[in-house]
């Protein structure tokens, strides 16, 4: 089979639709060697002032991440316990900018700009229009959104709901920054609606994490807290880009350093902010910063499993390394792991890394000198196909010398969106564990659905065969974010009814079903205000710390309603007078949902009492809190999965699909990544200058990338600028979601189902 598949969507597009003003041509500098310092802060003001004035941007930023402000909707990393005046960072004021803008898109914008519009415009361009203000409706054949009120909005998806075959037809989406509060009612009315058709981002981020990590630990969170990084001996960091994406984690980093660690980053490429930190809080931090990596291991693109593995064998075999009483007491399945270890065939997994063995062996003196190791990754490490077995090989590492359940040790997945792990613990989750259905239902008396509902894959493919008929999204960019763009975009558009949560506007928004919904909500920053009076959330950060968040600002406009008030609402519209829920009750006041959860979800026993107190309260941790993990053997499991590596054929690279500095996922702040050395545009490829040698491909030269893959179909992403850039050998990168096209459906981790989008194999033809 050959098909030609090539994208006509205008977040693929080689040149800016026409009428749309964003022009994207890149210019191209040496990349930088340091991350923050003085460039960072004149860059933030500058983007939060363009966005909301000199007044709003000091009153906003100052309430960022204090025990009385709100949780940035940036990342989820955690706040330390002393907190600075200004306790955000560069791209944290920049999300924070984002959403306390000042543009507005009302319904006179959707009236002046047709769906067809609206899908000719790049992301950039649909974002930088502002917050929306009124919910809005696409009527059967209709050319463009408009007005309608919240109670027509919920009756046209009660009557679509209602009308399903099968709960089990409608698909409910949850992106990342849904509170604690509204993430737990969207899952109890879904679940009493009838299914656990529950998929949300952490199935495209960390689910791999949570795979592994729940069957080697026991539980699906990483087991470090910020002290313990503070603490640690040795912290190595792979798969991540801190200094664009966790900017206070290079705090941590550099303060670990101060009091001795060493740090080891593994990358195929040199992340500035990994190289030199110029801290922002201290003035001698901005002239001269700190030097973070003590070693750079610049791995090919998919070696980390080859990596590890290669480090576990020479501990083995080191003599005397491991941690034997550890072991004996707290694990289990070792010999096999020992034996599956020591047959590695060193020249083979060698080769898989792309490094040499000097390079492995300084990484082992490293590893032997730590008494307190921890390991630190994100999407480097969880988007490939053989990312569990990846992580999995981390977690042996950490086991045989006991690095769990100790001061200054354990896992450490850094998470993205800044709730995604507070919504997995509200119950966000299509294969929920019986024991927590089982709570739910009998808190609520009702019987929620056992059957495994659709991950974010699955719902694509579920809408494109005509399973499921019926998209809600509470947040998020789903045709944006997910793979296989032509292909979702065609799934999505076969719907009955799509319906939008929303703060701003994104590619899903034009691309809609049958009938189509948005419904405009409060964000972080937002004051929210309800019957019982003014409202806080809770929110959980990637250390499992919960805490409260307030928002301070004027609402985007008067017609917004919270996240739990629009789920209250729906509820009722949609389960009637047979929900015993008291759905109003829930509306009315938040502490009465929180009362519920102390009494569904383990460790959250006495909620509203433990959040009031500032800096919130730490969930427990069995592996971290009592070095008892609860997996099915009751031990910490050692794993030999075989080493996988990915295989590139000859002429073709192997594509990573990454983040700029200036972009929130699919929300595109600005066209430059700044430390790489890139302005003014996105559509660019990075290749290394010997591989590009090779392939013909010079630098500044216009190319199509086309990815390969095993169903012959040929996703092709037109007009990429090539840019010499020092990635490792066989590797290329470029930024997503512009590349999303080129990732298959059917591309994805075993057992974790997430998107490779890590691991594309491309080639190049020249536009
Ligand atoms: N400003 C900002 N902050 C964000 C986000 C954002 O878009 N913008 N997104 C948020 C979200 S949802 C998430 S999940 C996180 C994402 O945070 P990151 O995971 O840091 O994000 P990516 O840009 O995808 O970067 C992946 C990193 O892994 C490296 N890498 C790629 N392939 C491999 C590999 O095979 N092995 C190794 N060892 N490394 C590899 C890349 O070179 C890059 O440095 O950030 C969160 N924070
Ligand atoms: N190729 C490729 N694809 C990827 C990735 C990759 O590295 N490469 N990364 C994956 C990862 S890690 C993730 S997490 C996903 C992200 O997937 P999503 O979470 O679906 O995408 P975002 O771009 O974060 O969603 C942005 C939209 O969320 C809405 N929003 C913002 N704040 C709020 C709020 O407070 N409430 C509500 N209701 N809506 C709000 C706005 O309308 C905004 O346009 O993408 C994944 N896709
Ligand atoms: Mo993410």
């Amino acid at each position: 089979m050959y098909a030609r598949n090539c994208s006509k969507g205008s977040d693929m597009a080689a040149k800016p639709p026409a009428g749309d003003p964003v022009q994207d041509a890149p210019q191209v500098a040496p990349p930088q060697h340091a991350a923050a310092g003085l460039p960072a802060i004149g860059h933030t003001l500058r983007v939060a002032q363009r966005q909301m004035g000199i007044v709003r941007t000091a009153r906003t930023l100052l309430k960022v991440n204090q025990k009385n402000g709100f949780d940035c909707p940036g990342c989820a990393w955690p706040e330390g316990d002393e907190r600075h005046t200004a306790e955000f960072c560069e791209n944290g004021a920049k999300a924070v900018a984002e959403e306390a803008t000042l543009r507005r898109v009302t319904p006179e914008f959707f009236a002046a700009h047709p769906l067809a519009d609206l899908a000719a415009r790049s992301g950039y361009w649909l974002g930088q229009q502002g917050r929306i203000t009124e919910p809005v409706y696409l009527p059967p054949g209709g050319d463009r959104y408009e007005a309608v009120s919240w109670e027509r909005a919920f009756a046209i998806i009660a009557e679509e709901l209602r009308g399903l075959a099968s709960p089990d037809e409608a698909v409910f989406y949850t992106s990342g920054r849904t509170s604690n509060e509204a993430a737990f009612l969207f899952q109890l009315f879904v679940r009493e609606y009838g299914t656990n058709n529950l998929p949300d981002c952490s199935n495209m981020c960390h689910e791999s994490s949570g795979s592994a990590l729940n069957e080697t630990i026991g539980i699906g969170k990483g087991s470090v807290s910020l002290e313990d990084l503070h603490q640690a001996d040795l912290i190595i960091v792979a798969g991540q880009n801190p200094g664009t994406n966790h900017p206070r984690m290079l705090s941590a980093l550099e303060r670990a350093k101060s009091s001795g660690a060493k740090i080891i980053s593994v990358n195929p490429l040199p992340e500035a902010g990994m190289e030199r930190f110029k801290n922002p809080q201290t003035p001698l931090g901005m002239l001269k910063g700190t030097a973070l990596n003590d070693l750079f291991l610049q791995i090919r693109i998919g070696g980390d499993q080859a990596l590890f593995r290669l480090l576990n064998k020479l501990v083995i075999e080191a003599g005397g390394a491991t941690d034997e009483a550890f072991i004996r007491e707290h694990t289990h399945g070792y010999q096999e792991f020992a034996a599956a270890a020591g047959e590695t065939d060193w020249d083979a997994t060698l080769a898989a890394t792309g490094l040499t063995r000097p390079e492995i062996e300084r990484a082992l003196a490293m590893v032997l000198a730590s008494e307190r190791t921890i390991v630190c990754w994100a999407m480097g490490l969880t988007q490939h196909k053989h990312s569990v077995a990846t992580i999995r090989e981390v977690v042996n590492l950490l086991l045989l010398r006991g690095n769990i359940g100790r001061p200054g040790a354990g896992v450490c997945p850094v998470r993205g969106h800044s709730n995604v792990q507070g919504d997995r613990t509200m119950g966000i989750f299509e294969r929920p564990a019986p024991a927590f259905l089982d709570a739910l239902d009998r808190e609520f008396a009702i019987t929620s659905p056992r059957t495994h509902g659709f991950d974010v894959v699955r719902s694509i493919q579920a809408l494109r065969d005509g399973e499921a008929k019926v998209f809600f999204a509470m947040g998020g960019n789903f045709v944006g974010a997910t793979p296989d763009t032509e292909v979702t975009e065609a799934a999505v558009r076969r719907a009955s009814l799509t319906v939008h949560v929303s703060t701003k506007l994104n590619r899903s928004h034009a691309v809609t079903g049958r009938r189509a919904l948005i419904l405009p909500t409060l964000g972080r920053t937002d004051k929210d205000t309800q019957a019982s009076g003014k409202q806080f959330v809770t929110v959980e950060d990637s250390m499992g710390m919960v805490h409260s968040s307030r928002g301070n600002l004027a609402p985007a406009g008067p017609r917004l309603l919270s996240e739990p008030a629009i789920v209250a609402r729906l509820a009722r519209a949609v389960l009637g007078e047979a929900s015993k829920t008291p759905w109003e009750e829930f509306e009315r006041d938040y502490s009465a949902i929180r009362d519920r959860i102390a009494r569904v979800v383990p460790g959250f026993e006495d909620f509203n009492a433990r959040v009031a107190r500032p800096g919130g309260f730490r969930l427990p941790h069995a592996p971290r809190d009592e070095r008892r993990f609860p997996t099915l053997t009751g031990k910490a499991n050692f794993t030999a999965a075989p080493v996988e590596y990915p295989r590139v054929p000859a002429g073709r690279l192997l594509l990573q699909t990454l983040r700029s500095h200036d972009q929130y996922n699919t929300t595109i702040y600005g066209l430059d990544d700044r430390y790489r050395g890139i302005t003014g545009g996105r559509r660019v490829v990075m290749v290394n200058p010997e591989d590009a040698a090779e392939l013909g491909l010079a630098d500044g030269a216009y190319t199509d990338l086309v990815s390969e893959w095993r169903d012959g179909v040929e996703r092709r992403a037109p007009g990429f600028r090539v840019v010499h850039y020092p990635t490792a050998r066989g590797c290329a990168a470029a930024y997503y979601p512009e590349t999303n096209v080129l990732v298959p459906l059917d591309s994805t981790a075993d057992t974790s189902n997430t998107p490779a989008s890590k691991s594309v194999v491309i080639r190049f033809e020249p536009a």
